[in-house]
């Protein structure tokens, strides 16, 4: 049976403060994505983007929780619209739009997998609470919403939570995890591949632990990359880029054995910001990366 993908974009920057993410999907499409994955034989549907509202005064309402009911409108109607495509039997690939989507891409898929994995590929962990956060920018806690820690209106997005569990989380290529990440991280022992482990093993054994970790004791997988995960030398336009990232090759090598082990069930690509990008280098290896993600091979 011929493999069927439904794309949506998120085009949200409310979730940080550098303007520009929104730009995200424009600049994925205009990289040919939904193209290349039709060559590697996919069924491609394009759904177009999730309305963004724009809520009035709510930039300021709450400065721990900046845009935070915007941003709540919009990881509901994700969620809703990833959960219809898993409906449909297609597998999701959603294009960001700053990491706050991710709250609602994970309420749409835990609706369909009981024991949901997720490998989260970023500089940072996403693990700050409206308590713990350095900025009140909802994009640094995504994966703790949807652990279920923080504010309840984010946790309970799509009316149950946690979306996932401590166990069932990989965090690979951070470099940038705040104190209260930290400590989340030991309290429940989530797993984190930090650049010192991805220098130490190589990202070969890195993603043979990952998939051996998960493969067992999960139903399904979420892959989200953050493409700051990436050495900003490779791609630049991200809005908080940290030095000492996953280079090229490797972040391509991680996608290669992912297609390999066939876990990943859905995926989603965040943190593309064109305005900062040169000539839309990082909106081209996301693309490249979705590619080896679902199958493009070198030979
Ligand atoms: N940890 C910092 C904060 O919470 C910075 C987060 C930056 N986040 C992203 N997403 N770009 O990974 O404010
Ligand atoms: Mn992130
Ligand atoms: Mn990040
Ligand atoms: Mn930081």
């Amino acid at each position: 049976m011929r493999k069927k993908l439904s794309i949506v974009g998120v085009p949200m920057d409310l979730g940080q403060l550098r303007r520009g993410v929104d730009m995200g999907p424009s600049a994925m499409r205009y990289a040919d994505a939904v193209k290349r994955l039709e060559r590697l034989g996919y069924e491609v549907e394009d759904l177009g983007d999730i309305t963004i509202q724009i809520i009035k005064d709510d930039k300021n309402m709450q400065p721990s929780l900046r845009n935070f009911k915007s941003i709540i409108k919009a990881a509901s109607r994700l969620a809703d619209c990833v959960d219809s495509i898993i409906q449909k039997d297609r597998f999701p690939l959603v294009l960001g739009g700053d990491h706050s989507i991710a709250i609602g891409t994970l309420a749409g898929t835990a609706k369909h997998y009981k024991k949901l994995g997720v490998i989260w590929f970023d500089a940072h962990g996403d693990l700050n609470t409206d308590e713990t956060s350095p900025s009140g920018n909802i994009h640094g806690m995504p994966l703790a919403a949807s652990l279920g820690f923080g504010h309840p209106d984010l946790t309970g997005i799509g009316g149950f939570q946690p979306k996932v569990k401590p166990e069932h989380v990989v965090i690979i290529g951070a470099r940038d995890l705040d104190r209260g990440e930290k400590d989340l991280i030991k309290e429940h022992s989530i797993k984190v591949y930090t650049m010192h482990e991805i220098d130490r093993l190589g990202m070969t054994k890195v993603m043979e632990e990952t998939i051996a970790y998960l493969k067992e004791k999960t139903d399904g997988v979420h892959l989200s990359l953050d493409l700051d995960g990436l050495d900003p030398d490779d791609a630049p336009g991200v809005g908080t880029p940290v030095i000492g990232g996953i280079s090229y090759r490797e972040s391509h090598l991680a996608m290669e054995m992912l297609a390999e082990s066939e876990i990943v069930t859905s995926a989603e690509f965040v943190e593309v910001n064109p305005i900062l990008d040169e000539k839309n280098k990082t909106a081209e290896i996301a693309v490249a990366l979705m590619g080896s993600l679902l199958g493009e091979k070198l030979l």
